[in-house]
């Protein structure tokens, strides 16, 4: 089936207890030799990092990414695994999907359980994704966790500890696992491919700001004092806020920081309804409707509008364009933005 990299960040899949509670340790081999390797694949480990997802920042997520495009130079590689904590798992996929335009799968696991549980869930997972990225092609950014494969876009961690912890919960998963093969049951649809970004010293601060009852503009224009290019206004119900909350959004799009709405609310579309600080006079005021994306995934998509470009208008232009928006340059997306893979490869 040929050969796969495999590309170690730490997380649960890679912890160990450290005296008071568990952390990222193992490198990727300690990882690697805890799963059985389906028939036929031979594996090449690469040492990312080895952390704790909550840890990790902008740059090392652009590391990420760069490694995926360097492995993907090599054309007998056939996919990449990424092993990787599950907390924030969800926004390193998006970053990677966003900018991913080869056929062959990049395909994210971690575990719920560490490295020397006896009944730990790593292992199978790992198995999972090595088969996925073996044996799949053209699906995009993958998830594989629990014997089901999700796509990157859209995925969101759903549970804390149960072993069931990825999907989409607006949508349906692409495949599932199981008896050595992958099922895949849809494939998803996926705007083009954005160019790899260019990486300033200084990386721009997305800031997330949630709305709740007696809530106030406060903390969304404390985010912009502190320097926050983009917002990503987590609002309730379908994307509704208060009508002070909106006059603060006009204000700071006015100035132009980069503000996108999402919600609190599992599952389901943001969706202009109501007026009086909802959804209709937030995305009059300049906030940018997410769809069903949820919160972590939309700040990837406003961090990746901000490094594509610096013309705010244009920054709207390419967050729409990772939402999938029709429109947005979906059917015509700038050549400097679309990935020239062959010219690359
Ligand atoms: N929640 C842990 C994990 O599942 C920690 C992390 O995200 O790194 O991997």
């Amino acid at each position: 089936m040929g050969r796969v990299v495999v590309i170690s960040t730490g997380g649960t899949i890679a912890s160990r207890w450290q005296g008071s509670g568990f952390a990222a340790d193992a490198g990727g081999q300690e990882v690697m030799a805890t799963a059985a390797v389906p028939e036929g694949i031979t594996i090449e480990v690469v040492d990312l990092f080895s952390m704790n997802s909550p840890r990790l920042t902008t740059a090392h997520q652009l590391t990420l990414l760069r490694t995926v495009h360097e492995v993907l130079r090599d054309p007998d590689v056939q996919g990449i695994v990424v092993t990787h904590g599950t907390d924030t798992l969800e926004e390193s996929a998006f970053l990677v999907d966003l900018h991913h335009d080869d056929p062959r799968p990049v395909v994210f696991t971690g575990a719920q359980l560490p490295l020397d549980a006896a009944d730990g869930d790593g292992p199978g997972n790992l198995h999972d994704a090595l088969l996925t990225a073996a044996t799949t092609r053209g699906l995009g950014v993958l998830v594989a966790f629990n014997g089901k494969v999700h796509a990157a876009r859209g995925t969101v961690k759903t549970q804390t500890l149960a072993a069931d912890a990825f999907g989409d919960p607006s949508g349906a998963r692409i495949g599932n696992v199981g008896f050595g093969r992958v099922f895949v049951l849809r494939h998803p649809q996926r705007p083009a491919a954005l160019a790899l970004p260019h990486v300033p010293d200084d990386l721009p601060r997305v800031d997330m700001v949630m709305h709740h009852s007696d809530a106030d503009p406060v903390l969304l224009e404390a985010a912009v004092s502190a320097g926050a290019q983009g917002i990503v206004l987590v609002a309730t119900g379908a994307g509704n806020a208060t009508p002070e909350i909106a006059e603060a959004v006009a204000s700071v799009t006015s100035r132009g920081v980069l503000v996108a709405l999402t919600t609190r609310v599992q599952a389901g579309p943001v969706t202009e309804i109501y007026t009086q600080g909802g959804a209709v006079d937030l995305v009059a005021a300049g906030a940018v409707p997410t769809g069903t994306l949820r919160a972590g995934q939309a700040r990837i998509g406003v961090l990746t509008a901000l490094l594509a470009a610096t013309d705010p208008r244009e920054r709207e232009r390419i967050l729409r364009h990772t939402l999938g928006e029709a429109g947005s340059g979906d059917a015509g997306p700038s050549a400097e933005l679309v990935h020239a893979v062959a010219g690359r490869r």
